[in-house]
């Protein structure tokens, strides 16, 4: 037995080892991506946080909508405060936070930062409307 070719056959080996662990990887990525959407019917709105705002400032949902906010602090620590809804959710500067809650009522409703930020802070607010 030439030694040459069982090395040769061992990388040939590797090669396909690799090549089912990539596609393996990728099978694995694409069920928790469909299980991401199997949550369908949340209405997903990005909100940018920076002082002394919230963008967009005004939020629109449906009633009955299963609403999912995914809110970023850019530039302090902030917070998402909307008392008819009972959610209070601090959002450290630098990172996103995620908000799901039913909008279960209509009305038009305020939210404001809940985090002291800075001198403009009690000025940092927003109007959620949920429509029939
Ligand atoms: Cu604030």
């Amino acid at each position: 037995m030439n030694s040459l070719r069982i090395v040769n056959s061992l990388r040939m080996m590797l090669i396909g080892l690799t090549i089912l662990s990539t596609a393996s990887a990728r099978t694995v990525a694409q069920v928790a991506k469909d299980a991401g959407t199997g949550m369908q019917g949340a209405h997903e709105i990005q909100v940018t946080l920076r002082k002394y705002e919230f963008n967009p400032g005004s939020l629109r949902v449906r009633k009955g909508e299963q609403v999912k906010l995914v809110m970023t602090a850019v530039d302090h620590d902030h917070g998402f405060k909307i008392d008819d809804f009972n959610i209070n959710q601090k959002i450290p500067k630098g990172t996103t936070v995620v908000v799901e809650f039913t909008a279960d009522k209509t009305g038009t409703f305020q939210f404001r930062c809940s985090n002291v930020c800075g001198l403009g802070h009690r000025n940092m607010k927003g109007t959620l409307v949920v429509e029939e």
